[in-house]
């Protein structure tokens, strides 16, 4: 077995093209003291990262949560939203600073995302849109969930933070709804520091995009509503042309580190793990484990604590739920006897690392003391 690592391994670590490249960018930069509004390689990353992703219109953002605020603007989102309570508290934050209702409706439990068969008992006069989440990269049932919304006339957004280069069938996940938020912050696969993009399907909403994100200037003179200053800078933009380059193998890497896991926690009884669903390109982002605690004998927390142990860092994604936070624990739809399976998969989940520069060996060690741990 593999000794304990001399450091911490947490849960993500960022993936740093080679600084040489970079500094090329930076020195243009340094030469045009272009540093932010549109400037030249904003423009060109937006480009460039529509064509690698596959989709029509993208505008890129300072963040991913900056992104969701501005897309809940640019459809007019008012009154209710149905959305999941199983994901990063950004995303419902987003819905609080817009003064919209949340309404958390349950997950499925094969991918935990939000579950189609349970959204209509949930939509009132007042339901606006749906804000589903494909969470840990697993697309939602986008089909069910946008023939609901066709049926009672809503908006679909999706946040897709994890779903960087997902596609289904051939075609990105982004180009389903209405509207899809992504972000590239630095835990994420593909990052710029901070960042995030919204992706669109048309000319005119991308301008309304782009009009928000820019304080709502149409042009020199003439603002069209209240916007938001949420765009990217030319060093973020930069950084993000360099890291296009090697994102694929990123992926590659990561691939490969859920592989090894799966490989070795397969038959290891009171661990479940997901597995790919047919038809999806993953991008393996996430590495989240359930831990059954009657059939292994120890709780998702001890288990916690025994990898800490360890040194290694894992997350418990997404625990406590979104709707168990005071900000929203008194809503309705937060009761946790209406989310039975959002409430199971936050008490056992743990996310354990994966990151394109985790050394193998330490996968292995990580699914040594997951074996050995069970009681
Ligand atoms: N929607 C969803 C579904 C999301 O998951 C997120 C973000 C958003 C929306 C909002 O997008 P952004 O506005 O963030 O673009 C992290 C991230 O801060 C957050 O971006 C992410 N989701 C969430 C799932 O995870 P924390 O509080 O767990 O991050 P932190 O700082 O504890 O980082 C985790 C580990 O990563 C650290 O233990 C060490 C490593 N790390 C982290 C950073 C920031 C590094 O090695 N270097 C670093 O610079 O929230």
């Amino acid at each position: 077995m593999t000794e304990k690592p001399s450091e911490p391994i947490y849960v993500t670590q960022p993936s740093m093209p080679p600084q040489e490249e970079f500094n090329e960018y930076l020195k243009k930069i340094w030469n045009t003291k272009v540093l932010t509004n549109h400037g030249p390689f904003h423009q060109q990353f937006e480009k460039e990262l529509a064509d690698y992703l596959g989709v029509r219109y993208l505008s890129v953002f300072v963040n991913g949560t900056m992104a969701l605020i501005t897309a809940l603007q640019a459809l007019r989102i008012t009154g209710e939203v149905i959305t999941t309570p199983f994901s990063f508290v950004a995303t419902t934050h987003a819905l609080w600073w817009n003064n919209i209702k949340p309404v958390f409706v349950d997950i499925e439990p094969d991918h935990f995302t939000l579950d189609p068969a349970k959204i209509e008992a949930s939509i009132t006069p007042n339901t606006t849109a749906i804000v589903p989440v494909h969470v840990y990269g697993n697309p939602c049932n986008v089909e069910a969930i946008q023939k609901i919304a066709d049926t009672y006339g809503l908006k679909v957004i999706y946040d897709a933070a994890h779903t960087f280069g997902v596609k289904v069938n051939g075609n990105s996940v982004l180009n389903f709804g209405d509207l899809s938020i992504l972000s590239f912050h630095a835990t994420k696969v593909f990052n710029t520091f901070e960042g995030g993009a919204i992706v669109c399907h048309d000319e005119k909403t991308r301008r309304r995009i782009y009009f928000l994100r820019n304080f709502g200037f149409a042009d020199e003179v003439t603002v069209i509503g209240p916007g938001i200053n949420a765009k990217m800078n030319e060093v973020q933009s930069a950084f993000g042309l360099v890291q296009l380059k090697y994102i694929d193998e990123y992926i590659i890497k990561q691939r490969t580190i859920t592989e090894i896991y799966r490989a070795g926690l397969a038959g290891v009884e009171g661990i479940r793990y997901i597995t790919d669903i047919e038809g999806v390109d993953h991008t393996y982002s996430y590495f989240p484990i359930f831990i059954n605690a009657e059939q292994y004998g120890r709780s998702r927390d001890e288990v916690y604590n025994l990898l800490k142990e360890s040194n290694i860092f894992g997350r418990r994604y997404f625990y406590p739920l979104i709707s168990q936070f005071p900000t929203y624990r008194s809503l309705p739809s937060a009761k946790t006897e209406l989310l039975p399976v959002a409430t199971k998969a936050a008490s056992q989940v743990i996310c354990l690392p994966i990151y394109p520069d985790l050394k193998l060996e330490y996968v292995y060690f990580i699914i040594e003391i997951l074996k050995k741990g069970r009681k």
